[in-house]
């Protein structure tokens, strides 16, 4: 049961009903207010049953949300892969760090987001703090509120074509369990997002990698590897060599390397990133050319857009003569 509503994916006491649309809660036929265990007081205020939310909070949205927002837009799911503690969830702060410094991906620029609070929770750790200090985000734990934690993206272009990004914030231990048992009940998430990303980025931990923990990481990552390769057909597949900053023998790498890219795939690319900007800022800039280049693989399984002869090409309706 999700949170009170007996439907799966319902969060009535968050976003009002979602499935029935009732207004008044406790007309809802599936809504079940929390019960009173002997000794313990639920308060229950009028505010609990009558109430309409906007749709959303813009805290890091759930499946429910994602069905909402593929009504509105077409999406692009980025699933986000990879053991625990590898560095995902910074990878996410810091691409939205850098998106509101006003960096770019590849001829995108940032145009807003549904989810700026769930954006702005992971990203207030890498903010500056007054004694100049990092912090890292909080581990990713498989029952805290709503996961995978979905956050959305809308992107833009010079000639006004946007993207609805979504990427998937899940917890390693999910993608853990996977690796080991595709059908493990604790795997299910992992399974889902890798139903239905259109792409996905696997992070390598170099600094696992470099240290007496090598042989764990060398297998979780290469375990994970097989099980996204396994029918991912023509969707982009990224090695994200994360918390690059830490220095990892070349020969290790290649190993990696060499074993994923063992069978073809027809679109794969490593990059190098970490929280730390890098010489020239090269870390930095891969975290944005990583998204830039799924992008630019996806857009190339696309049709031309017809040429419309008009005084406004990007609107079709007004080019109708
Ligand atoms: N040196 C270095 N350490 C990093 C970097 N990014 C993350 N870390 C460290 O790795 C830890 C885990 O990072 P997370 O981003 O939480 O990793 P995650 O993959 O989201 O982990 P789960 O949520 O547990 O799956 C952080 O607490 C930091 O200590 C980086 O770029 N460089
Ligand atoms: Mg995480």
């Amino acid at each position: 049961m999700a949170g009170n509503c007996e439907v799966d994916s319902c969060y009535p006491d968050e976003f009002g009903c979602n499935n029935e649309g009732c207004e008044v809660l406790k007309d809802c036929p599936h809504y079940k207010p929390a019960q009173k265990t002997a000794g313990e007081q639920v308060p229950q205020t009028d505010a609990d049953e009558f109430f309409i939310r906007a749709p959303w909070t813009g805290n890091a949205m759930g499946l429910k949300d994602l069905e909402y927002l593929a009504s509105l837009n077409q999406l692009t799911v980025i699933g986000i892969t990879g053991a625990a503690s590898a560095g995902k969830t910074t990878f996410l702060a810091t691409l939205y760090c850098l998106l509101r410094q006003g960096a770019t991906v590849g001829q995108y620029r940032f145009a807003g987001s549904l989810t700026l609070t769930g954006w702005e929770n992971i990203a207030w750790y890498l903010s500056w703090k007054e004694d100049n200090s990092i912090e890292f985000p909080e581990h990713t734990t498989s029952n805290a509120g709503r996961v995978p934690g979905l956050l959305h993206l809308k992107l833009r272009d010079k000639n006004n074509r946007t993207k609805d990004l979504i990427f998937t914030d899940a917890p390693g231990e999910w993608f853990d369990h996977w690796a080991f048992n595709e059908k493990d009940p604790n795997a299910a998430g992992a399974l889902w997002i890798h139903t239905i990303a259109d792409a996905f980025l696997l992070f390598a931990d170099c600094d696992m990698l470099a240290s007496n923990q090598l042989g764990k990481a060398r297998k979780q990552t290469r375990m994970v590897a097989d099980r996204i390769k396994q029918g991912i057909n023509n969707r982009p597949f990224a090695l994200i060599w994360s918390k690059s900053d830490v220095t990892l023998d070349p020969d290790i790498k290649a190993q990696i390397s060499t074993y994923i890219t063992n069978s073809p795939i027809s679109q794969y690319k490593e990059f190098e990133t970490s929280v730390r900007e890098g010489r020239k800022g090269e870390y930095h800039a891969n975290v944005c050319a990583s998204i830039a280049w799924v992008l630019s693989m996806l857009d190339r399984d696309l049709n031309e857009s017809p040429v419309v002869i008009s005084k406004k090409p990007e609107d079709m309706f007004l080019s109708i003569r």
